[in-house]
């Protein structure tokens, strides 16, 4: 398949990315947790952390599939998009679509505040167990269908973690990108 060149690819720590966003594998409590979620935040500081409980008080915390934003703090990113993946449960409880949403209402909040770069990890791959292959291909497909539709974003980084993510972006992507 043909990708749009806005799609690059990278491996590496989110946290160092320089980019307008960067986006949180959070749950829904928005209060932290492990993996690239425990990363953001003790990079970033209590910042994030505050913007997360003034959220939590207006919407008490976020739903799976959607998304929040918060401050980079001290982070080289301006903001958090912090969206909550599915937890892999089979393929039968509508995982696919909810970590299509993730990307998707990931982007939309990323449009509204004029962000033009922005850097995804591989939601929902970790902790929450969701098969690696099909979720790098639901990730390329949503964020490929988005940026045909929208212009103002002129930069997605799908930054892999771990060896296999990154083979598997560089399998769909092509290895030029
Ligand atoms: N930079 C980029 N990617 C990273 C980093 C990092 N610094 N650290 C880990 N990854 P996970 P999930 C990759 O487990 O599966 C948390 O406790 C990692 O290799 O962070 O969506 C939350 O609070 C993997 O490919 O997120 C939730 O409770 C990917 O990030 C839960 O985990 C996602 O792994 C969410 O689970």
């Amino acid at each position: 398949m043909n990708f749009t060149s806005r799609i690059q690819l990278q491996q590496g720590d989110i946290t160092k990315l320089k980019v307008d966003a960067i986006v949180n594998a959070a749950n829904s409590s928005l209060l932290g947790g492990g993996g690239v979620d425990g990363a953001i935040h003790r990079a970033g500081g209590s910042q994030i952390l505050d913007d997360c409980r003034k959220i939590i008080a207006r919407q008490g915390g976020c739903k799976t599939g959607e998304a929040v934003i918060t401050t980079g703090g001290k982070l080289p990113a301006k903001y958090v998009i912090h969206t909550v993946g599915p937890v892999w449960n089979g393929g039968n409880k509508n995982e696919d679509q909810l970590l299509a949403n993730c990307y998707i209402n990931s982007l939309k909040l990323a449009v509204e505040y004029n962000v033009e770069s922005i850097a995804f990890p591989n939601i929902s791959t970790g902790i929450y167990h969701f098969p690696k292959d099909r979720a790098a291909e639901i990730a390329v497909k949503t964020v490929d269908d988005f940026l045909k539709t929208n212009q103002q974003i002129k930069q997605v980084i799908f930054i892999c973690f771990d060896d296999e993510n990154l083979q598997l972006y560089k399998d769909l992507l092509g290895n030029g990108s």
